[in-house]
């Protein structure tokens, strides 16, 4: 398999960059072509397969158990899935939409909704990140086409600045709360299909979720978390951020830019 394209530039528009800055997420068709997204979709779940530990069944889950396998760094895993998770296009597009000189890699995951999942609750991931700027993004990236009965990524567009809810964990509270706020608040939820090779791009403090997946297939999806080259820790709010910090930079100290080990820069301008 040719694998060139994944350090080739990917044309972003000026639109394109500017619809991320107001509304907090973008969508982008064609970033990778369907024969590769089809190669790693065969890489990735091999892996996830191997890896995967959680054999609980759905009625014995709660609500964030029951949204995704949820299989983490696995760039550390495979030499594979280190070629996806390093794509230089991938990071030059996370780099370009956030307006900064480079980007390092936070963590990737892998989120594979099992047919029959249940939802992703609403939330905002920054919530869990021990990060001193916004300057945070993740590419969502669908393995297959992802039509609306698989659970897509849904976004609130342009609620990257609401405070409420930015406290509350991926639960059922979340969901609800939020919910409750962004509809009173007017805020357009975008719930589209995601075609084999279109990525998303959503910032750390915007609110989205996803429906449960009706269908009867997995809804397999990578993920890559980048952040600011220059971004420095901040002194942890809560258990999950302090977790974050063991976890994906260990060794990293408040105050000083994070660059351990686990955060190689992936881009730089
Ligand atoms: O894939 C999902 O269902 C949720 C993904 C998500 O919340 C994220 O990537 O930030």
């Amino acid at each position: 398999m040719n694998l060139d394209i994944l350090d080739i530039e990917y044309k972003l528009t000026n639109e394109q960059i500017q619809f991320y800055k107001e509304q907090g997420f973008v969508k982008l068709k064609n970033v990778l072509p369907p024969d590769i997204i089809r190669y790693f979709n065969t890489e990735i779940s091999r892996k996830v397969n191997q890896l995967n530990t959680n054999e609980v069944p759905f009625e014995h889950r709660n609500t964030y158990g029951k949204a995704f396998l949820q299989l983490f760094n696995l760039w550390r895993e495979d030499r594979n899935v280190k070629l996806f998770v390093f794509s230089k296009r991938l990071a030059q597009i996370a780099s370009e939409l956030m307006q900064v000189n480079g980007v390092r890699l936070y963590h990737d995951q892998a989120l594979f909704k099992e047919a029959g999942g249940g939802i992703t609750p609403w939330h905002a991931d920054q919530h869990y990140w021990p990060l001193s700027s916004d300057k945070a993004i993740t590419a969502w990236i669908p393995l297959q086409n992802t039509p609306l009965d698989m659970g897509p990524l849904e976004f609130s567009a342009g609620s990257q600045n609401v405070i409420t809810g930015r406290e509350l964990s991926i639960s059922d509270k979340s969901e609800a709360v939020i919910k409750k706020n962004l509809k009173v608040n007017n805020f357009p939820q975008v719930i589209e299909p995601f075609d084999i090779g279109e990525v998303s791009f959503h910032s750390g403090w915007v609110f989205h979720r996803a429906g449960a997946n009706t269908s009867d297939q997995i809804r397999k999806v990578m993920t890559i978390i980048y952040i600011d080259k220059n971004m420095t820790l901040k002194e942890p709010e809560n258990k999950g951020q302090l977790n974050d910090w063991k976890t994906w930079c260990p060794n990293a100290k408040i105050g000083e830019v994070i660059h351990t080990p686990l955060n190689p820069i992936l881009y730089t301008k």
